[in-house]
């Protein structure tokens, strides 16, 4: 009866904090639901971007010109340490980084559907740099002021680095429509594969949304699914016509009393096919991430080793 109580008051006095936008720190108390919901989201979010190296770092290699390449081995790179700086604020709420990545092998835990498209032409490059980055930015800066302090943080220095991965991407799509035919046609063919899967990074309309009312509340998420997916399409559309781009959607206008775009409907079916494991690229993007762990384990046992090595207190001279 003592202990229930304790635990009522506990959880009040964590909501009164979070409605006066404290941070909440590793060592604070926090409900159970609170710790595995976090956990939940940054390790899907640390997947995404781990994953998410696959269909840009395919065309470092291709990449048109020595400048390009550079850039993108630089965006790719950027990618890994997001990953980590996640990965990293996921690990002080008291998992793994073992478990963490068995859960992502094991398809317990998602990563966005968005990296389970493939990357066909160096256009794609292009549209995953706008597109992709740009709904990882929306959704980001809002994520800046999460009320988890370390993954708060983590987004801030995340944040800075998309701008440079959207711009460069949107670079790609400039030059590519200031050339010939071919190239603007490539152009509008990688929006036209790229720009439903952009909206689906949003998640599903706020009132099918699992997770959304209680992480509203604990301020985990700050502005739901479907405000953050309006926010894009209007940045996006007016940054699709000043480069002659025509976004996919016969639906799509301005709706003057509402000051936005109005769009389409999503296809939800494709939505829950591509998160359910069912996408053109899901198989591939693991069985990928579960090769390059395995070959991976002799640097992570070096490295274990050598920590080891570190902490031991050197043996006394007698
Ligand atoms: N794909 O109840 P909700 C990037 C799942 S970073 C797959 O609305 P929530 C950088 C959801 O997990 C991109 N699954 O969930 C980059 C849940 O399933 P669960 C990643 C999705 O968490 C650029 C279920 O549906 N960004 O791109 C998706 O409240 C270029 C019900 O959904 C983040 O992760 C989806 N699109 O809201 C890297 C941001 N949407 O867990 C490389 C942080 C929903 O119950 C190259 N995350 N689901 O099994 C968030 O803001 C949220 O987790 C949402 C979903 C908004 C994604």
């Amino acid at each position: 009866m003592r202990d229930s109580i304790a635990m009522v008051s506990n959880e009040q006095n964590f909501q009164s904090r979070i409605d006066a936008e404290e941070k909440v720190e590793p060592k604070d108390w926090m409900p159970e639901k609170y710790r595995q919901n976090l956990i939940r989201q940054i390790s899907q979010h640390a997947h995404s971007e781990v994953i998410g190296e696959q269909p840009e770092g395919k065309w470092i290699t291709r990449a048109p010109t020595l400048e390009r390449k550079a850039i993108l081995m630089a965006k790719v790179q950027d990618e890994a340490g997001h990953g980590l700086y996640l990965y990293a604020s996921a690990e002080t709420l008291g998992v793994t980084r073992d478990e963490l990545i068995d859960r992502l092998h094991t398809g317990a835990s998602k990563y966005a559907s968005i990296f389970n498209y493939p990357s066909l032409t160096w256009a794609d490059i292009g549209a995953i740099g706008w597109l992709v980055d740009s709904a990882a930015i929306v959704n980001q800066v809002s994520l800046q002021n999460t009320s988890y302090g370390p993954y708060a943080r983590a987004m801030v220095r995340i944040c800075k680095e998309e701008s440079f991965h959207q711009r460069q991407g949107y670079n790609i799509m400039m030059t590519l429509m200031q050339g010939a035919e071919l190239q603007q046609d490539m152009a509008q063919d990688a929006l036209n594969r790229w720009w439903w899967p952009s909206l689906m990074m949003f998640g599903p309309h706020d009132a099918e949304s699992a997770h959304s009312a209680q992480s509203m509340k604990w301020k985990i998420k700050r502005r739901s699914n479907d405000e953050l997916r309006q926010q894009f399409v209007d940045q996006a559309v007016q940054q699709a016509e000043a480069i002659g781009l025509t976004v996919p959607d016969p639906d799509l206008h301005w709706n003057e009393a509402r000051g936005h775009y109005d769009f389409g409907e999503i296809d939800w079916r494709e939505f829950q096919r591509v998160v359910s494991g069912n996408g053109p690229c899901n198989r591939q993007r693991l069985a990928h991430h579960v090769d390059a762990h395995k070959e991976g384990a002799w640097v992570r046992e070096a490295m274990a080793a050598f920590d080891a090595k570190q902490r031991t207190p050197p043996a006394e001279v007698a």
